[in-house]
C-alpha cells in the first residue's frame, strides 16, 4: 500500500468508520450499513455458526443490498465483510458455499429457489458490473466461493489471522468461472494451478506474497485501516473510478466487459450538448445542429 507522507495517505484518519444508527433494511443471513460521514455502505455476512457459509437466502440478500448500494448516491465505497464474535466463533469472512443446501440436482436449495442453482455466480457478474469499488475485509477464513468472492472484490483488505484457499476439489466441486480464470489474473496460471490441485491453505502473508490480496494488517489495525483507504478512495473522482473499474475488467469480460465500459462512455455523452442537442431537436420537431454545440 502506498505509505509514504509524500501522497498523503498516512496523514489520512485511521478513525473507525461511524455507521449510521438509522435502521435500515432488515436481513436475516447479513447486516446492511451505511455511513454518511464515510460515503461507505458494509454488507456483511452474519451466520457465524457456520463460519459464514453462504446459502441461496444469503446471497440473494447480498444481491438486494449490492443494488442498494449502487442506488444510494451517498455510498461511494461498498465493503463486503463479515461479522466475527471471536468469542463465541472461528473467525471467518466466508466458507463458501453450505454444504448442508447443496442438493443432488445441479446447485444449491434452502428452500427459497424455484429450483437448484448457483445463484453466486450471478453475484459474481453483480460485483464485476458494480460501477463503485468493493473492498473485502477478511478475517479468518476465506474458503471455497468465498475465497472466490473475496478475489472479485476490486480490493482485498485482510487481518493477519485471515486464511486462504480453494477445496473445491475435495469437496467434488470447482468454479470454472472467474473462480479459475480471475484467480489465474492474480496469481498466475502455476499458482492457480496450484491452489486448484492441491487445496492447500495459505495465510496472509503468503496470500500477500502471490498477489491474492492488497494489504494484510495485526488484526486490532484493521477497522482503521479499511477505514483509511475507504476515505482515500473517496477523495477521488467517482467517474474516474468507475471508469478504470470498467477497463480493468473490459478484456477479461469480453463483449460484456467491453459493453460496460461503452456504458459509462454513452452517460458521459449523454451529459454533453452535443447528445442533448439530437434528443431536443427530436422533441422540437426539427434538423439536428450537432456541430454547434461542439
Ligand atoms: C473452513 C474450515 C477449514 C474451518 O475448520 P474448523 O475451524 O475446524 O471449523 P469447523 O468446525 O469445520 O466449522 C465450524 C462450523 O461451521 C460449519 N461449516 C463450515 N464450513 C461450512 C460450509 N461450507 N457449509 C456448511 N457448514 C460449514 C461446520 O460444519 C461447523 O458446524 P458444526 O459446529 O455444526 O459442526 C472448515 O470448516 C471447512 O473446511 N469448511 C468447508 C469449506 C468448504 O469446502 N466450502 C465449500 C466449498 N465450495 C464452495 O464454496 C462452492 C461454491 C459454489 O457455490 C460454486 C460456485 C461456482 C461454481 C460451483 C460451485 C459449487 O457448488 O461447487
Amino acid at each position: 500500500p502506498p505509505t509514504t507522507a509524500r501522497d498523503g495517505f498516512d496523514l489520512i484518519s485511521r478513525t473507525p468508520i461511524v455507521w449510521d444508527t438509522a435502521a435500515g433494511t432488515t436481513f436475516q443471513d447479513i447486516t446492511y450499513q451505511i455511513s454518511s460521514q464515510d460515503m461507505c455502505a458494509r454488507i456483511a455476512f452474519n451466520r457465524p455458526q457456520v463460519l459464514h457459509a453462504f446459502r441461496p437466502q444469503t446471497i440473494r440478500e447480498i444481491q438486494q443490498a449490492l443494488e442498494m448500494a449502487v442506488d444510494d448516491v451517498a455510498v461511494g465505497v461498498i465493503l463486503l465483510a463479515s461479522n466475527c464474535d471471536e468469542t463465541q466463533y472461528t473467525p471467518a469472512f466466508c466458507a463458501g458455499g453450505d454444504q448442508t443446501v447443496r442438493a443432488n440436482d445441479g446447485g444449491y436449495q434452502d428452500g427459497t429457489e424455484a429450483f437448484p442453482k448457483l445463484r453466486v455466480l450471478d453475484l459474481q457478474v453483480q460485483m464485476r458490473r458494480c460501477p463503485k469499488p468493493i473492498i473485502a475485509v477478511v478475517e479468518g477464513y476465506a474458503i471455497g466461493g468465498g475465497h472466490i468472492l473475496h478475489m472479485i472484490a476490486d480490493l482485498t483488505l485482510a487481518a493477519d489471522n485471515a486464511i486462504f484457499g480453494q477445496t473445491g476439489p475435495r469437496m467434488g466441486s470447482i468454479d470454472a468461472g472467474y473462480g479459475s480464470t480471475h484467480m489465474a489474473r492474480l496469481v498466475g496460471q502455476k499458482r492457480a494451478r496450484e491452489i486448484w490441485f492441491l487445496c492447500r491453505f495459505y495465510n496472509a502473508q503468503e496470500a500477500y506474497e502471490m498477489g491474492l490480496i492488497n494489504a494484510q494488517y495485526p488484526k486490532q489495525e484493521l477497522e482503521g485501516r479499511v477505514a483509511q483507504w475507504v476515505r482515500r478512495i473517496i477523495m477521488n473522482s467517482p467517474t474516474a473510478i468507475a471508469c478504470a473499474k470498467a477497463a480493468l475488467n473490459a478484456d477479461e469480460d469480453g463483449a460484456a466487459g467491453i459493453a460496460q465500459m461503452g456504458g459509462e462512455i454513452t452517460r458521459l455523452f449523454y451529459m454533453s450538448k452535443e447528445s442533448q442537442e439530437g434528443r431536443n431537436s427530436f422533441l422540437e420537431r426539427r434538423a439536428p445542429q450537432f456541430r454547434s454545440k461542439l
